[in-house]
């Protein structure tokens, strides 16, 4: 597949990211691709969820679509996959049931368990295994032809980890935190053989074109501000370390790192200085205050209540103006984002109407 890329026109998300100066502050949102399109549905048609990850047609095709049908509102695609792929390249088995979400068959259980000696000794083939990865990030970046830059991502490993022993979504968190309290040795074991692969994975997605990564911590906020220094943080690090040392090992570029940590409000300074360049903020910091905690060391990213979406006109301009007045009026180093990834049943023009106010709030001129 093509690998000589067209030149990227809309730079403007790698500068903020970089903390370098930019006209207006760029915007995406978590999960831009996904439920609430009808155009998803459509393309997704009879396929089964993880099928599309495998099809690069199908992926590239779903990654493309805000990107249309947002032309010139949005500055970057994020690629369509999962998080889960990296468990299941570890030889776990994922279904994804629909209007349920993600389930594990046989999930890690103990560590006496056959299953976690097996996948702990286990060398995985990322670059094998994950394939249909880089193929659909490939194909993708030949397809965009330089609007917007592409973003990879990996799940976190404390949050992989929770799917891993949960088996699938959970309120009460009871294995993951039967893990980490019975089995802390053990856990940490898992977490770096986690982390590992993620370092792989990212690599592999940068050589593949990926022009900067995110690491998604969707769970942090479940871990109390000691367990998250204690499980989640060392990993995050991890992952910041290595992955420049292995892009270097590749004679790749270092791409810009973005970490989102949900929940994790109270590790906000730690997270600054855990070599990442972009700290993700979900909706429960008050911007002015992240900013003062940031001070500079960081591009945030976010974060308004993606809920607001359900709303009128009236509340998402409300919103956006709060958000825009608390990052400075946008001179602060900012992507804009939101808090956390769009939900279905949200009507898309309701998203458009939130990257218009942002825009008019930002004094970006009315895209054509
Ligand atoms: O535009 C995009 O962002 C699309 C790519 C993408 C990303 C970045 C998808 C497609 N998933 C993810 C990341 C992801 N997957 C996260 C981290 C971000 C977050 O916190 O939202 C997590 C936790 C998952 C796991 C997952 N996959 C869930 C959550 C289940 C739970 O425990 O609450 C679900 C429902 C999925 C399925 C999924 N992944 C992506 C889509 C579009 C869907 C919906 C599939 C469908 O029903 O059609």
């Amino acid at each position: 597949m093509e690998k000589k890329f067209a030149p990227l026109k809309n730079d403007r998300l790698l500068r903020a990211a970089r903390g370098e100066k930019v006209d207006r502050p760029p915007m995406w949102v978590m999960r831009q691709a996904g439920r609430y399109l009808p155009e998803y549905h459509e393309a997704k048609g009879k396929h089964d969820f993880f099928e599309c990850c495998r099809s690069p047609e199908i992926a590239s095709t779903l990654t493309l679509q805000p990107i249309d049908r947002y032309d010139g509102l949005i500055d970057a695609a994020i690629i369509f996959s999962d998080i889960l792929v990296i468990p299941q390249a570890m030889g776990m088995d994922v279904k994804m049931v629909d209007g349920i979400g993600p389930k594990f068959p046989d999930p890690l259980r103990s560590p006496s368990d056959k299953q976690y000696q097996e996948i702990v000794k286990k060398k995985v083939d990322v670059a094998k295994e994950l394939d249909y990865v880089y193929k659909a990030i490939t194909m993708t970046r030949n397809k965009l032809a330089g609007r917007v830059p592409l973003y990879g991502f990996c799940g976190a490993p404390w949050t992989l980890l929770c799917y891993m022993v949960e088996g699938g979504g959970t309120k009460l968190f009871r294995e993951a935190k039967t893990w980490v309290y019975k089995y802390s040795e053990e856990s940490k074991v898992m977490l770096r053989k986690i982390s590992e692969i993620c370092v792989e994975h990212l690599a592999l997605q940068v050589v593949a074109g990926a022009q900067i990564i995110q690491v998604f911590d969707s769970w942090a906020g479940e871990l109390s501000p000691i367990s998250f220094k204690e499980f989640a943080l060392p990993e995050l690090r991890y992952i910041s370390e290595n992955l420049p040392k292995r892009l270097r090992e590749m004679g790749e570029e270092v791409v810009p790192m973005v970490v989102f940590a949900k929940g994790a409000w109270y590790a906000l300074d730690e997270l600054c200085d855990s070599g990442y360049n972009v700290v993700g903020l979900d909706w429960l910091h008050d911007p002015a205050e992240a900013v003062r905690t940031a001070r500079g060391r960081v591009t945030l990213q976010g974060n308004a209540d993606p809920g607001v979406l359900y709303g009128e006109h009236t509340a998402i301009t409300s919103v956006v103006e709060n958000m825009v007045r608390g990052f400075g009026g946008g001179q602060e180093r900012w992507i804009v984002n939101l808090g956390h990834g769009i939900t279905p049943g949200v009507n898309p023009d309701n998203l458009k109407f939130f990257f218009e106010e942002v825009h008019r709030c930002t004094g970006a001129k009315k895209a054509e």
